[in-house]
């Protein structure tokens, strides 16, 4: 038995996602602005990216980007990036989008993964670019930046080509991205995702709202997680609306150019919610613009929402998704603000779910707990070069395994209630425990480590080491262990809380028993 969305199913064409948001012109909204960067005002028109993309693609292609490249996009949102994401689609390859905090190390792990053939980064960021680019064997002329950097081709040098780009031959099948995501266990994997599983998921959320050529939408969150990409970058351009980009969450900036800019939709993660209802400058701006705020990507406190929907007069809805589900597959539609707010509503069009106990495998009645299953055509195709975890997470008959416990009323409405898998989330942002649990048995005075999500004083998740010392190593200290961590990560995967132990509890056959860890936290 599964459960059906609610909804009627949508038709998805097979077409690639850049005929299907952008063949049929943009109508009066040509000189609209499409992407408008907060904080230097400048915007790029409709007709301006529809041109950009063009000539993008054939200076990609003069530099030997053709069908099936790999194109690595490592820098913070702007109107610039979301071009250049387009222009590596309409020259027929492929984006992966790297987190634009990453150390060099962080990112030669995705390049050299996801055999990426360029990077295209920013002059802030290209100390770190070239550091990763070096270490995955990429030759530093393949390194451009979206800015004039001396010494490196930039994008004014593509978009100055006299060439015309490539015929688009690019199917809906084909690859169009390749985030990285740790999805249920182990280390950061290449997700493929095709142009048909973001054009079905564009589709799908549609039905939540009225997204349309005078919405605004806010773009703090990054373009390079599958959240900024498809919920706020291509919905966005999708509905012809105007994309505000921030290239950096700054509580006064955020304000200033949400007044400024009278924008209406923001998506955000859950920290972003505590500043909203918390934060006293809130009180000095008229936030009156602000129609509907979404919130996704962890778990929001139900009377948190209520705050912020009551401090600022709002609608607050919550959404479901996962990399790997291109990203979402549950929602509140914009009308059903009276949702209880620590649900995250309906299955989208489209799709079919189950809840499964863990360890029976079986199906549980409505209003249990089970693992979600997710089966619809936004579910990723799988995990590059790893039909392993693949196989782990999709099974044969094409449900996706979330990872999260969730329960379902009467009426369809989803609530996650916990999560099974190793993941943690660090302000929405992914913490894979065995990259940090890996990283830490590097060091000599570490005999064993284990990494788990624990909840600090506001409620907020953050990754917590238990670390077994060496014999020799008995002066190691906590500050040693999170100081150690955070010269080679990004800063969202610092360990946040160190704990000495005597031993890491394993099963039989080695594996981390988090759940004993987790029960330690509780006791
Ligand atoms: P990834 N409640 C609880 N946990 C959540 C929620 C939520 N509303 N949303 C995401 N998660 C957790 O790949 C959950 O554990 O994608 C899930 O497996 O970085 C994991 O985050 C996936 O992390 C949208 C648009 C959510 C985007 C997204 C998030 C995509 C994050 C809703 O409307």
């Amino acid at each position: 038995m599964s459960m059906r969305s609610p909804y009627p199913d949508v038709e998805i064409p097979d077409v690639s996602l850049t005929e299907f948001l952008f063949a049929d012109g943009f109508g009066d909204r040509a000189d609209a602005p499409a992407l408008l960067d907060g904080g230097s005002g400048t915007s790029i028109s409709y007709a301006e990216l529809a041109g950009m993309i063009e000539k993008i693609a054939a200076g990609l292609a003069e530099r030997g980007i053709g069908t099936g490249d790999v194109v690595a996009l490592f820098g913070p949102n702007s109107p610039q990036w979301a071009a250049l994401f387009h222009g590596i689609l309409r020259a027929n390859a492929i984006v992966t989008s790297a987190n634009s905090m990453y150390t060099g190390g962080e990112l030669a792990h995705q390049l050299e993964d996801s055999g990426a053939k360029m990077v295209i980064t920013v002059s802030p960021f290209l100390d770190r670019a070239l550091d990763g680019a070096k270490q995955a064997g990429i030759d530093a002329a393949q390194v451009l930046t979206i800015d004039a950097t001396d010494g490196h081709e930039s994008l004014a040098d593509l978009l100055a080509t006299s060439a015309q780009p490539p015929a688009l031959t690019t199917t809906s099948t084909d690859t169009a991205v390749l985030p990285y995501s740790s999805g249920t266990t182990g280390l950061a994997k290449g997700v493929i995702l095709t142009h048909r599983n973001l054009v079905a998921n564009l589709l799908q959320i549609e039905v939540m709202g009225d997204v349309n050529s005078q919405t605004k939408i806010m773009a703090f969150l990054p373009f390079f997680h599958i959240y900024g990409m498809t919920v706020m970058m291509n919905q966005g351009l999708h509905a012809r609306a105007t994309v505000v980009t921030m290239a950096k969450f700054d509580l006064a900036e955020f304000l200033r150019i949400t007044v400024q800019y009278q924008v209406d939709r923001l998506y955000i993660a859950p920290p972003v919610a505590v500043a909203l209802a918390k934060h006293p400058s809130i009180d000095d701006v008229d936030l009156s613009c602000v129609k509907t705020i979404f919130s996704g990507a962890a778990p929001l406190d139900g009377e948190l929402g209520r705050a912020v929907a009551k401090r600022l007069d709002c609608t607050v809805l919550q959404g479901y998704g996962m990399t790997e589900l291109s990203p979402v597959s549950h929602c509140m539609p914009d009308d059903r603000g009276d949702l209880d707010l620590n649900s995250s509503g309906f299955a989208l069009p489209n799709i079919e779910c189950k809840l499964v106990d863990p360890e029976s495998g079986q199906e549980v009645p409505v209003g249990e707990r089970g693992e979600l299953w997710v089966k619809g055509p936004n579910v990723m195709v799988g995990y590059l070069n790893n039909s392993d975890a693949t196989d782990a997470t999709k099974d044969a008959d094409g449900y996706l395994h979330t990872g999260d416990i969730a329960v379902v009323d009467d009426e369809g409405v989803y609530s996650i209630v916990d999560r099974v898998k190793e993941l943690i989330k660090y302000k929405g942002y992914q913490v894979p425990p065995a990259e940090l649990e890996a990283l830490l048995l590097t060091h000599d005075e570490i005999a064993d480590a284990a990494v788990i999500g624990v909840k600090d004083a506001d409620g907020e998740e953050i990754p917590k080491a238990y670390v077994v010392r060496q014999a020799a190593g008995a002066d190691l200290t906590e500050d040693d262990v999170m100081t150690f961590v955070a010269e080679k990560v990004a800063p969202h995967k610092k360990v946040r809380v160190v704990e000495f132990i005597d031993q890491i509890p394993k099963s039989a056959a080695g594996k981390i028993l988090r759940k004993d860890l987790r029960a330690r936290e509780t006791a």
